[in-house]
């Protein structure tokens, strides 16, 4: 039975990651950070089939630790600070988690055993104030926040591992993929979330930033399949993974809220405070690789992903109400 090491796996893509692999047949481990109270709501459902470490990107010996205990065939090293605005906040930390934390983990893996297969959650935000359009494994990088830089540098050191020691590691540069478990302070989800609050009466205002940023967006279940599909190639590389197709935030608005029957104007107040330092204005990336080599392809369509949320968002609040829990707002 081959064995798998997901870091990040509380994190939307881990949990998805855990679920593919667990239909995989893998044997899956994760490793999750010391919180006050456990963070394990995406994963509850699976929480039985699967054995969580404790470990933390900024803390060397502890992977090492957890890699000796479980010994992997593959790493997935999805954990990071991924939040773009926080970045401008905790640059340093930003960089100590996203950055210098891949090569943490390529330490112990080298260190314990070589020869596992390493996943790099890298990023279309490496691209940033974009070169072409759209984007591909060979588009030269030009990251617009510190998140971006040390996505660029977690890129590159696993690029490197590979070319110095002969590691299987592969990068797969991902475009913006969301879904029902998405973090509710990213546009997709802040946007579903609130459609469905100001349905059921419990908002009546939601603040954005810039309307006119446009992202390739995707769905993080299909993703997650992209990734295991690297690390079952003969030899390891870099992938581009994107739909290839480019909508607004304002396309966004329009599509959650037309689909419960509001008029996103009368809603959508423009907050100066939610405009970033420095914005990526505009993703669209080409997956034509992924396609001939790993015969990867979305399923999911933006208006399908949607809906997907703004439903699971509806029976969500639906169910807070009944609890008597709904958030203020
Ligand atoms: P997410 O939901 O924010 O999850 C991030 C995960 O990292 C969480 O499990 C978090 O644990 C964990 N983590 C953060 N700092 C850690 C530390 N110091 N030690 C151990 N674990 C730590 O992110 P996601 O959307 O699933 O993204 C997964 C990865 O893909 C990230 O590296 C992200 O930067 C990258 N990426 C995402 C997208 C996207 O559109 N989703 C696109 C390109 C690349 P806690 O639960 O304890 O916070
Ligand atoms: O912003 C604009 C904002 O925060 C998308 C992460 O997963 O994908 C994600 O990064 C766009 C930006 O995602 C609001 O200015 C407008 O242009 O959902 P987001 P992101 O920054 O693209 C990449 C690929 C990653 O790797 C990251 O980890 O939407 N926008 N108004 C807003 N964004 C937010 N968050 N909130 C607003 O109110």
């Amino acid at each position: 039975m081959k064995r798998a090491l997901i870091t990040g796996i509380t994190g939307q893509d881990g949990s998805y990651l855990a679920e593919w692999l667990l239909q995989q047949g893998y044997e899956v481990h994760g490793v999750v950070r010391r919180a006050s109270t456990e963070n394990f709501e995406r994963i509850q459902h699976i929480r039985d089939r699967i054995t969580l470490h404790q470990a933390d990107l900024l803390d060397q010996l502890s992977l090492i630790s957890v890699l000796q205990k479980v010994r992997p065939h593959e790493v997935y090293n999805l954990a990071a600070m991924s939040f773009v605005p926080t970045s401008w906040v905790q640059p340093v930390l930003t960089a100590e988690f996203t950055a210098l934390g891949v090569t943490r983990m390529l330490e112990a893996v080298r260190l314990v055993d070589p020869s596992i297969r390493f996943y790099q959650a890298s990023s279309s935000e490496m691209f940033g104030k974009v070169k072409e359009c759209p984007q591909d494994e060979n588009t030269p990088f030009h990251p617009r926040s510190p998140y971006g830089v040390a996505k660029v540098y977690g890129h590159w050191i696993t690029v490197n591992y590979r070319e110095s020691y002969g590691m299987f590691c592969c990068s797969g540069i991902l475009f913006n993929h969301e879904s029902p478990r998405r973090g509710k302070e990213f546009v997709t989800r802040k946007v579903t979330y609130a459609a469905a609050r100001i349905k059921l009466g419990l908002q009546d205002k939601l603040k954005l930033g810039n309307l006119d940023a446009r992202r390739d967006w995707g769905y993080a279940g299909d993703y997650v399949r992209a990734m295991w599909l690297m690390l079952q190639q003969d030899q390891p590389d870099d992938y581009v993974i994107a739909t290839g197709e480019m909508h607004s935030v304002r396309e966004l608005v329009e599509v959650a809220f037309d689909y419960v029957g509001l008029d996103w104007e009368k809603y959508v107040e423009i907050d100066p405070a939610l405009l970033r330092p420095a914005e990526v204005d505009l993703l669209c990336g080409n997956a034509a690789k992924a396609k001939r080599v790993l015969g990867w392809e979305p399923q999911v369509s933006f208006t399908e992903l949607i809906h997907m949320m703004v439903d699971a968002d509806l029976k969500r609040v639906q169910k807070e109400i009944a609890a008597g829990r709904s958030d203020d707002c």
